[in-house]
């Protein structure tokens, strides 16, 4: 069977899936954006679970129950910060994704939403992190994987993944 990918405007919060993706940082204590979101909607269990793991390096991932979210999991990653291309953000970007995929292939997962990782405040350039996440998805993405989601906080990013061809 073969995997659909969509891209949707929202909350990742809210989205009923099997785990969503957190754009952590290397702590995984949390922190603003769509970490913050997911800390709050999670409960204070979530916290205790990511201070259990003892942080993660940019481009892993970990994984943890979803707690108080509709999610099952969350895959907690951590993103490159944005130095200007040569620092190897791209290749770093792309680890986030691989990592994530993986983590849901051996959690044995069915659906799973993302959001646009580093795109944020770690100022990734939102078109180039775009391709990354759909290039990397395109080919890592195996069953029992059918459904990746990439959720999008703006219409400008929506934008950005339907001229790479995803679909609603
Ligand atoms: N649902 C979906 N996407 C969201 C949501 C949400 N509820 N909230 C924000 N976004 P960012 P980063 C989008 O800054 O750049 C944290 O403090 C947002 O519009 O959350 O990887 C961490 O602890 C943007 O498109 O993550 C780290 O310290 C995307 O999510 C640092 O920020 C990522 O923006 C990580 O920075």
């Amino acid at each position: 069977m073969s995997i659909a990918f969509r891209a949707v405007l929202g909350d990742i919060t809210r989205l009923d899936v099997d785990a969503i993706v957190n754009a952590a940082n290397e702590s995984l204590l949390g922190g603003g954006g769509v970490d913050g979101a997911i800390h709050r909607a999670a409960g204070p269990a979530l916290l205790a679970a990511c201070r259990a793991l003892g942080g993660c390096p940019t481009g892993e991932a970990r994984i943890t129950p979803g707690f108080a979210l509709p999610a099952r999991f969350v895959i907690h990653t951590v993103g490159p910060v944005w130095r200007g291309g040569a620092a190897g953000e791209a290749a770093l970007l792309g680890n986030c994704y691989r990592s994530s995929l993986r983590l849901a292939i051996a959690h044995e997962l069915g659906a799973l939403a993302f959001p646009a990782i580093s795109t944020g405040v770690y100022r990734y350039p939102a078109d180039a992190a775009a391709r990354i996440a759909v290039e990397t998805t395109r080919v890592e993405a195996r069953a029992p994987l059918r459904e990746i989601i990439f959720c999008c906080f703006s219409e400008r990013d929506l934008a950005l993944y339907r001229a790479l061809g995803v679909a609603g």
